[in-house]
């Protein structure tokens, strides 16, 4: 095992040689670690950032936080930690999930194999020696068995392409390069281009302290309350007391979130019982609404429009301006069929005088100036400009690393038309190449399908060292029936039918709109019964040498 510490990087001129690389110290990469060094293995981590925590690293924007309930986000694997630790908040800020995983970190001593700022551009099979040569930006390069993407399904973000961008003179920021100083916005003229979850976030937690806010839309989301709340000392007792039921309650569950569908249709009630339960979801924590809504609206139209009206007259309700309200209800999309996101008082920040909303549909931006920002229709001068624009999601990430398989083929030029693997873990080509979170993978409450993930590759790390198997590949076939698989799933789900980062599409990135199904939309108990039934079977679908 190489013995550098966790700034310093290896001063030998040698390639440092390891079982595994793990590319990313995220939520992933680290319980990767931490099970790779419980059997045994020698492991490197390498991460782009300067800690560990992936999205609760990179996102610092204000408002950020979960929309899973804290206590069903955090690792399982250990009841220590699960004793230890106190969520403050039903659904906690960034800065306590940062906490948390800085914690995770320190109790178990993750942190002297992991390698920080270090960005990996590319990763080479070497047949001959039948491992990974894994190279850093400044050419520093590494050697392992196994490779483990563990770089997030978001975490590539993208800059609108606007003309003028780089001309402005004020700050600009993307909410997932937030800086890690305060951003002082008493008085000033901010600006927050995009209106998806993160965007939401930012919004409704800067619009009382900026001087003037000006959002500018271009496809309004439908949200719905989060109903955040404080955690109290009886609570707590009660929810360490029920970890395991939660957990297992998590994995029967769709999506392994606390909330799952009710199994009646939205039409086998009556018209008041509808309106009485979706008033009930309306108030409730988080996701259920969403996710434990009627088994049909997000499959059936007629269903799907029951509940979109229903968010529609609520909108109504808490927006003075009516105008202002009717821009804010989606049109082109039903309830639930993109990404939710969960809110806090969003809507009532158009009551307030000091925030403007800009449809840019009917008057498009035209150019970023050195001042601001000019559309169609006038000329805003700003100076704050915030991005909240999203990200290259699910294969960005992959595509700007340079992979290259067993016959020097690039992962990128294989996923031209959409992603292609075995259990989303795999891809055929790419010997002993493993991916956590990547396409294709049960995502849902994402480190419920991460601890299960690590799980099943962990096993198959194993696997091959019981049996002396130095090569593990995934079949053309294999490769073929999953992605047949998945995308048969994604058929007559009312979100594929929809622009959203869920299918692909990012306006911002050459290449990205036409959609793909780059999800699994298969419920996580079929998706681990199917990885399990592969482990049982001795892994026989693989090509093992
Ligand atoms: P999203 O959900 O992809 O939202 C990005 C937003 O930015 C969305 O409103 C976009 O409008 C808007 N956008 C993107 N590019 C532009 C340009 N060029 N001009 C104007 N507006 C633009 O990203 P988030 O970061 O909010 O959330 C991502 C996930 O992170 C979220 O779902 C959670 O799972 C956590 P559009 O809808 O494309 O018209």
């Amino acid at each position: 095992m190489a013995n550098a510490s966790q700034t310093e990087r290896p001063q030998t001129t040698a390639v440092p040689e390891y079982d595994a690389v793990i590319i990313g110290a995220g939520m992933s990469g680290l319980y990767q670690l931490y099970r790779l060094r419980e059997q045994g293995f020698r492991v490197r981590v390498l991460e782009a950032g300067t800690e560990v925590g992936g999205t609760w690293y990179w996102n610092r924007y204000p408002g950020a936080r979960f929309d899973s309930e804290s206590y069903s986000y955090g690792y399982s694997f250990s009841k220590e930690l699960l004793e230890e630790w106190d969520w403050s908040e039903h659904f906690a800020g960034q800065p306590e999930t940062l906490r948390y995983l800085q914690h995770v970190a320190d109790k178990f001593d993750l942190r002297r194999d992991i390698q920080f700022r270090s960005w990996v551009t590319a990763a080479i099979y070497q047949e001959d020696t039948q491992s990974w040569t894994i190279t850093l930006e400044d050419g520093i390069s590494f050697r392992a068995r196994f490779l483990i993407t563990a770089i997030g399904p978001l975490s590539t973000p993208t800059l609108p392409r606007i003309e003028g961008r780089d001309s402005f003179k004020g700050q600009s920021f993307h909410t997932a390069r937030w800086p890690h100083e305060p951003v002082d916005f008493a008085g000033k003229r901010v600006t927050v281009i995009g209106t998806g979850a993160t965007g939401v976030q930012t919004i409704q937690t800067i619009a009382g302290s900026v001087g003037h806010l000006t959002v500018f839309q271009r496809t309004p989301n439908w949200c719905a309350p989060l109903h955040n709340g404080k955690i109290d000392a009886e609570t707590q007792q009660k929810i360490k007391a029920g970890y395991p039921e939660m957990f297992a309650r998590c994995q029967e569950t769709f999506a392994c979130f606390l909330h799952t569908p009710d199994p009646r249709s939205a039409f086998e009630v009556s018209d008041e019982e509808r309106e009485a339960f979706y008033e009930k979801l309306y108030g409730e924590r988080g996701f259920g609404i969403w996710q434990g809504n009627f088994r049909d609206i997000l499959i059936d139209r007629k269903a799907n429009a029951t509940i979109s009206d229903f968010v529609a007259r609520k909108i109504r309700t808490r927006v003075k301006d009516q105008k202002v309200a009717e821009k804010l209800i989606p049109k082109n999309h039903g309830f639930g069929t993109r990404r939710l996101p969960l809110e806090t008082f969003y809507y009532e920040v158009y009551n307030r005088d000091n925030v403007e909303l800009v449809d840019i549909t009917s008057t498009p931006i035209e150019r970023i100036t050195p001042e601001g920002i000019k559309t169609s229709a006038k000329e805003y001068e700003f100076d704050i400009i915030i991005f909240a624009t999203g990200f290259d999601a699910i294969t960005g990430s992959f595509d700007k690393i340079d992979f290259r398989g067993a016959d020097g083929a690039r992962l990128k030029d294989k996923w031209t038309h959409g992603p292609q693997t075995y259990l989303g873990i795999m891809v055929d080509g790419f010997p002993n190449m493993m991916m956590l979170m990547g396409p294709h993978t049960a995502l849902g409450n994402i480190p419920r399908s991460i601890e299960y993930s690590v799980d099943w590759v962990t096993g198959l790390i194993r696997f091959a060292q019981e049996n002396n198997l130095t090569r593990l590949e995934a079949t053309s076939a294999g490769v073929a029936s999953w992605t047949d698989h998945v995308k048969a799933l994604g058929v007559g789900l009312l979100s594929n039918e929809v622009n959203s980062w869920m299918t692909g599409i990012n306006s911002n990135v050459e290449g990205k709109q036409t959609r793909i199904v780059a999800r699994y939309s298969g419920s996580a108990p079929a998706y681990r019964a199917r990885c399990d039934e592969v482990a049982a079977k001795g892994y026989d679908e693989l090509r093992l040498g």
